[in-house]
Order: structure tokens, then sequence, then C-alpha cells
């Protein structure tokens, strides 16, 4: 027997890209049924080689629904998240309204695939944010051969990571440099095409910006809570794949070819470094990928067991859609859904 699963946020840029993981992986799903909280009558989203008709939110029942992706915001997750959850529906969010719950476990399946049992104390299961997903999955089999202490992570984040919205804005203002034509600004701070800028998300009181201290927080909850984190995030004029620049200092030795190794090994990581002209992933490359890359691995002579790496994900797959279908394959797979409907 399949799943009826609902995508919420189906219109959206990662919503679409559920759908289309969905199909391409064949998920066992007997219904699909695509949501959205904004009424846009008449819209349509593709679902492999079908078309769904997407419906309001508010007037799905989601009392026979196994499944439920949730993409669609904080606000509107918080609102409809534990309304969902108490129909026996499990939530899988990408939002940041449940993260940081200590009874919500925040999973990346690669990485702490045995906290999932946890969804069952509020049937929600939360996603992480894009740029710590990716980041993850490289840090988790270095940190089991040699422990990290401390990670300084300078990031370089596409626009797709602020939605359609900032495609667009990258898009018009790029086109508006070439025209010479006025530059608007919406989304971003400051001009993004040909620019970059050192904020994402809000400002914290220590300065911090909030996408800064997710990435310091979602790595202590899902990788360990004793790893130093440091973060500078920044977005770049690319539309889709998240970079990340790593400075890692380990407490035990681990040289740079034995790191390469290991990350060849490691589940969802793909190394592509050849000390030479290209022989490194650029965003661009990453874009409609589901790995997350790792290049430029190489030993930090400045510290005692530090190296630097330089990893590269598509921030709608891994860092969003991929990441939440992975976690309903994980329930699946562990026989977790059946369970709960028994319970
Ligand atoms: C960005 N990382 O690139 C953000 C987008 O907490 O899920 C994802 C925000 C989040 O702007």
């Amino acid at each position: 027997m399949g799943y009826k699963v609902a995508i919420v946020g189906a219109t959206g840029n990662v919503g679409r890209e559920m759908l289309s993981i969905l199909a391409e992986r064949g998920f066992p799903a007997d219904e699909v049924v695509a949501l959205a909280s904004r009424r846009s009558p008449g819209t349509e989203v593709s679902f492999g080689d079908k078309t769904l008709k997407v419906k309001p939110l508010d007037q799905h029942d989601f009392a026979g629904t196994d499944i439920c992706l949730m993409s669609a915001g904080g606000d509107i997750s918080k609102e409809w998240s534990p309304k969902i959850a108490a129909k026996g529906c499990v939530v899988i969010d990408n939002s940041s309204a449940f993260r940081y719950d200590p009874d919500v476990p925040l999973i990346v399946p690669e990485v702490n695939a045995d906290a999932v049992t946890g969804f069952t104390r509020k049937n929600i299961i939360a996603n992480p944010n894009c740029s710590t997903a990716q980041l993850v999955v490289a840090l988790k089999p270095l940190h089991d051969h040699a422990r990290i202490k401390r990670i300084v992570v300078s990031t370089y984040q596409s626009v797709s990571g602020a939605g359609k919205d900032g495609m667009d804005e990258l898009f018009t203002q790029s086109r508006a440099v070439f025209v010479a034509d006025e530059i608007e600004r919406k989304k971003f701070t400051k001009r993004i095409a040909f620019n970059v800028i050192p904020h994402i998300d809000v400002f914290m009181e220590d300065g911090s910006t909030k996408e800064e201290w997710k990435v310091m927080v979602e790595t202590k909850k899902m990788l360990d809570p004793k790893i130093k984190v440091t973060c500078t995030a920044v977005r770049v004029p690319v539309f889709i794949g998240h970079s990340e620049a790593v400075n890692i200092e380990f407490e035990n030795p681990i040289t740079a070819d034995e790191a390469r190794d290991i990350l060849r090994e490691a589940p969802g990581c793909l190394v592509i470094d050849k000390r030479e002209d290209g022989g490194y992933i650029t965003p661009y490359e990453s874009a409609g990928e589901d790995a997350t890359y790792i290049s430029r691995i190489r030993e930090d002579q400045t510290l005692e067991n530090g190296l630097n790496i330089w990893i590269v994900s598509d921030n709608l797959r891994k860092g969003a859609a991929l990441n939440t279908v992975q976690i309903a394959e994980l329930l699946i797979n562990r026989g977790l859904l059946e369970k709960q409907r028994a319970a």
C-alpha cells in the first residue's frame, strides 16, 4: 500500500522541487495533494508527467493523510503544523518554526537518522536550514574520525535561498545593469547584481545575523553540542547552489589524504578535489544535483590538527526538498509510519 502525501507551499521554489523529487525517486505515494496557503485559483504544478491542481490549505482534511511536507514559511508552519500533526499526519517542516524545539527532531538522514524516532512526541520533524544541511553532511564523517573542536564557516549563499523573489531580483537587476536602467531593490538590503551582501536574515543582539546563528545552533543540535561554531553568512549573485569555505580544528590528527578518503566513502558526499585548474566544484555545477560536493581539501598549517575544505550543494535540493523527502523515506524504511498509525 502506498502513502498519502500533502505538500504545503507547493507553488514555491522548494515545494515544486519536492514534487519533482518525489516523482524522480518513485516515492511510494498513492496520492499526492498540492496545497497552498495563499489562494491562487487555477494554479497548477507539475508532478512527474502529471499536472496537479493546487488546492487551498484550509480546505484539505488531513485526517487521511500520512505525511505532510511543509514549505510555506515559519508563520504558516507555526499555525498549521500542530493542527495537521494532531490529525495523525506526520509533518516534515522545512521552516525554522520548530527546529530548536527539544521535542522536535532536526534531521539530516546521513548524520543523525536515529534521532528521528523522537518525532512521536509532537508528530513533527524539522528540516534544517540549507546552509547547515550541506555542512553537517560533510562534517559528520570527519567528526567521527578525528573529533571536531571548532569550525569557522564562511558561506556564499545563492539568491534562491531567499525564494523566487530573490531570483527575480538578481535577474532584473542584472538586466538593468546591461541596459543602463535604474536598479530596483525589493528583497535584498543592497544591490545583489555584481555584488555580495554580508547579511542574511535579521540581526541578533551580538551583531551576528540569524542565518549565522542558525548554522551554529543547528550544527550543535545535529552533530555535537560540544563543537564551537562561528559563521559569516554572505549572499552572492548566484541563482542556485550554496558554497561554504570551512576551517576545521580537530582534537585528533587527520591528514588531507585521510579526510579525502573518508569523504569519498561518506553517504551523500562527492569529492571532486584535483589540485589543478577547474579541479573543484562551483555552485553552478551543483544545481539540480543531489550530492554535497567537497573540494579544496587541505591541511591548515596554522593549526595543530586543522583542515580547510570547500563544500557546495544545491540549496533547494539537499538544503531543503531532497532532505525533506529523505526524511519521509527514512520513516517509511524504518516502519515508523505504520507504528505511529497503530499507536
Ligand atoms: C537563505 N538559508 O539562503 C536561507 C534560506 O531557515 O530555512 C532558508 C531559511 C531557513 O536565505
